[in-house]
């Protein structure tokens, strides 16, 4: 429904004039004008992709977590599945934080990329110290892919399988497994997880494999081989750690021959690290950066998901791992969307318009309140902007108790109250407005919250792609 500006004035005068008359007092914020653009993952999948991060378990609430559910589509634990994180001690597992990703994922509507099965690092101490025969190897191995493919069966749609196999050269890079089992445990891997959750996407991972060179070659043939050979391989994994400046000129012709072979093809890791500091040339240079890796994602139709290894420059790899290095991610520190971020979209399909020079606000007004209780009212106007979900959060001030609500779902967790629109209210159009209302209850003040405005994911208006 689209409403005019001067039916939205005439509206919030009365509403004002009401209020004014109760006495009651109004807040309001303003949304950031970015906010109003789709999301990436409603982007890509209008392109049929799927847009991914890395996350930490541990770091999924407040702002890092309303980012990574109302962007992202996909979530990779960044480490929580690796063997080291869930059996640190032989036999004695640790799911804790792999769980909560997982749990995460699916309020979320979102799928995810297990990481990873088979790697030659991140494994915990009392594998490699110890010292096997290779039947002894293999037996570990097989049981480790059983049990985490098994507990995540379902669940998690996408695995890394093998992660990281090869040398720079192409030559099979001198592993636990390689060492003791020889190159067919890449194969026995994948035979592996494949009989624990038949239904899982099984991936080979590697970085410096963008473009075409003696890796990716290496890694071409080895998929060819093992195509031919009928062990289940679905899909190549692009790690695309990479340098200001220098993505491959061959990535799109590298990932359709990859496609070509019969299977799918993700940019895994996606991240563009600088010498630090970051300046406005350098962040212009990332953003052409990001695009380009998109725009070939985009470009081939079996490529089916875009990852970025972190979304924000506060939780990326790359500042410890590189010394004077970072600003590798879409989202600065303080979770500002970079220019990056926007080149994503764009390569997505997204801000071809000149993005909203205004804003949607978010107006509290308690419009009757009794000895005990109270009902209140929150309007979402938009002037200069548009919504297409939304959710309010305030935090109560004096002990306040919503006890229902109309017209969006509210949770509240201590003082801290967070109210998702409807499934048919979320759209606000520029010069339109939205409201919703509770009860509640209070006892000695009930002064009025300042609201804050965000984008809302509600899970049931999501589904995985
Ligand atoms: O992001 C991961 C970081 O927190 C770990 O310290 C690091 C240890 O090697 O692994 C990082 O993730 C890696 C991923 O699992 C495989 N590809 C390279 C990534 C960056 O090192």
């Amino acid at each position: 429904m689209k409403t005019s500006r001067s039916a939205v004035r005439a509206r919030l005068a009365a509403l004002c004039a009401g209020l004014l008359a109760a006495g009651a007092l109004l807040a309001a914020q303003a949304l950031p004008a970015h906010a109003a653009d789709a999301p990436l993952r409603d982007l890509a999948a209008a392109k049929g992709k799927v847009m991914g991060t890395a996350v930490t378990g541990s770091k999924l609430t407040g702002t890092y977590g309303d980012i990574a559910g109302a962007q992202f589509s996909s979530l990779t634990p960044g480490n929580a599945m690796k063997w080291g994180s869930v059996e640190p001690t032989q036999g004695s597992f640790d799911w804790a934080e792999a769980d909560r990703i997982v749990a995460f994922a699916q309020a979320h509507g979102q799928l995810v990329r297990g990481h990873t099965l088979v790697w030659h690092s991140q494994n915990p101490g009392w594998l490699t110290n110890g010292s096997w025969t290779p039947a002894q190897l293999s037996t570990l191995l097989q049981n480790h892919i059983g049990t985490e493919v098994g507990r995540y069966k379902g669940k998690v749609s996408v695995w890394d399988v093998v992660n990281e196999p090869f040398n720079e050269d192409g030559t099979y890079r001198s592993t636990l497994w390689y060492d003791g089992l020889g190159a067919d445990y890449i194969a026995s891997a994948l035979t592996w997880a494949r009989a624990a959750d038949p239904a899982a996407k099984l991936y080979i991972n590697d970085y410096n494999v963008e473009g075409v060179g003696a890796k990716s070659t290496a890694l071409y043939n080895l998929v060819r081989s093992l195509k031919d050979r009928g062990v289940p391989i679905d899909g190549v994994g692009l790690q695309a750690h990479l340098i200001l400046g220098q993505v491959p000129g061959t990535l799109q012709q590298n990932i359709q021959r990859f496609a070509d072979l019969g299977v799918d093809v993700a940019i895994t890791e996606l991240d563009v690290r600088m010498a630090l500091p970051a300046d406005s040339a350098k962040l212009a240079q990332q953003a052409a950066d990001y695009k380009a890796v998109t725009a070939a994602c985009v470009a081939v139709a079996r490529c089916v998901n875009l990852t970025v290894w972190g979304f924000t420059d506060s939780d990326s790899w790359v500042d410890s791992t590189f010394p004077g290095y970072g600003a590798a991610t879409p989202y600065d520190a303080s979770y500002a969307p970079k220019p990056a971020y926007t080149a994503i979209a764009q390569a997505l399909g997204g801000g071809t318009t000149t993005p909203p020079t205004g804003a949607c606000t978010a107006a509290y007004a308690v419009t009757s309140q009794w000895n005990t209780g109270f009902t209140g009212q929150v309007t979402i106007t938009c002037s200069g902007a548009a919504l297409s979900s939304w959710r309010a959060n305030w935090t109560f001030g004096a002990g306040q108790q919503i006890t229902q609500a109309w017209n969006a779902t509210c949770t509240q967790s201590g003082s801290a109250v967070s109210c998702a629109n409807a499934s048919y209210n979320g759209t606000v159009p520029d010069g339109g407005s939205v409201g919703f209302g509770f009860n509640g209850t209070w006892s000695g003040a009930n002064p009025v919250p300042a609201v804050t405005l965000g984008q809302a994911v509600s899970a049931a208006a999501r589904t995985a792609p």
